[in-house]
């Protein structure tokens, strides 16, 4: 099967690990990329050597026809960008958050449904290796059925400085970085039913909240908490690391700061190094993300190719968005919010 050729769209700070990933990835590559910042798509092209750069994106598809699109732009352009690449028919990769709201979404994964092209969204933490890594004793039964878990990320880290706007926003840390542990919640626990969260902003020089505490009821009966907060020094900066604590009916897991897994059960505790692997191209403390960046991508290509539905599909991360905006309903009206009314 000839190698697929895909665009990208929107060349700023995080589009580096994805033409990184792009240049790795087996059975696809990146023929022509746009921004409508001049410097940012000239600094791109001449870091990755692709000589097809464009300031506008539909003259781009229009003329490239490629196999799909790689949406790396900020939130406000996802629903026109995702619609756009389904007109031409071309299958579409959307970064998170999805879109601004539910109906921006549902529509989004209606225009590509009707155009028949595949759509997945950016949502890469769950395929961090040591989140995969507990996902497996999950399934291989090492702890018995799960009946409580914990999803945590907290940290002092200076994300304002590489992603500026993250500060303007009127929402912050659970439309930003919860997503992405609302994310990994499902993906170890299983959908959620209702939810309860509680929001605070402690950082004087932000708009959004950069503290929330989440409350899940999953459907499996399982309960779990999702928290996170921007607003935490610690002694050691975990950032970007999520910590997980599983309790199960034969055992527990607790992914520990540092990349260490301890399983125990009946006959004991033993703990691994779940350590992401370092890529040629990545750096420290982002190694961990940009691995996962790497392997989200490398899924894109082998389910285009087997016709496979991507595991964070538009249609599954319409799930993980009802979270976000059930977490936001629920902080503001101080009680429980049906996610299925979402
Ligand atoms: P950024 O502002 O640095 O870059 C966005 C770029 O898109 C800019 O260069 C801008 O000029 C360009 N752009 C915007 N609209 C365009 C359009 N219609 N046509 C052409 N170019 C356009 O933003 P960023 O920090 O790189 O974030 C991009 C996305 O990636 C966001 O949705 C963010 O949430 C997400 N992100 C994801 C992760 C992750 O781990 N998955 C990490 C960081 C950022
Ligand atoms: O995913 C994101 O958009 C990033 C980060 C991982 C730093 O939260 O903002």
């Amino acid at each position: 099967m000839a190698e697929l050729r895909g665009v990208l769209i929107g060349c700023g700070f995080f589009a580096i690990n994805q033409l990184h990933g792009w240049r790795d990835a087996k059975g696809a590559s990146i023929v022509a990329i746009c921004d409508r910042d001049p410097v940012r798509l000239a600094i791109a092209g001449d870091q990755f050597g692709i000589a097809h750069r464009y300031a506008d994106a539909a003259q781009m598809i229009a003329a490239e026809k490629p196999d799909f699109v790689d949406i790396a732009t900020t939130v406000a352009s996802h629903r026109p960008l995702v619609e756009l690449a389904a007109r031409h028919g071309a299958a579409a990769i959307c970064q998170k958050p999805f879109a601004l709201t539910m109906a921006d979404a549902r529509a989004m994964v209606a225009a590509c449904q009707s155009a028949g092209a595949p759509l997945m969204v950016h949502e890469n933490f769950r395929w961090q290796h040591p989140i995969q890594a507990l996902r497996a004793q999950i399934d291989k039964g090492a702890i018995g059925a799960p009946f409580w878990g914990r999803a945590s990320f907290r940290s002092a880290y200076d994300v304002f400085s590489g992603q500026p706007y993250l500060a303007k926003g009127e929402r912050f840390i659970i439309e930003d970085l919860g997503i992405h542990i609302l994310d990994i919640a499902r993906f170890l626990f299983g959908d959620v039913d209702r939810l309860t969260a509680r929001t605070s902003r402690v950082n004087p020089d932000i708009r959004g909240e950069d503290v929330a505490t989440i409350l899940l009821d999953h459907a499996s009966g399982m309960t779990s908490i999702v928290d996170c907060s921007y607003a935490t020094r610690l002694a050691v900066e975990p950032f970007p690391e999520t910590l997980i604590e599983v309790d199960g009916t034969e055992g527990s897991i607790r992914l520990n700061q540092g990349y260490q897994m301890t399983v125990t059960d009946g006959r004991g505790s033993r703990t691994h190094d779940v350590s992401p692997p370092m890529l040629s191209w990545a750096s420290r403390p982002w190694h961990n993300i940009q691995q996962s960046v790497q392997a989200i991508q490398q899924h894109w290509v082998d389910c285009l190719r087997e016709g496979r539905e991507p595991a964070t599909s538009g249609r599954d991360n319409l799930k993980t968005l009802a979270l976000v905006e059930a977490a936001y309903q629920s902080a503001a009206a101080r009680q429980a919010i049906d996610v299925s009314a979402i």
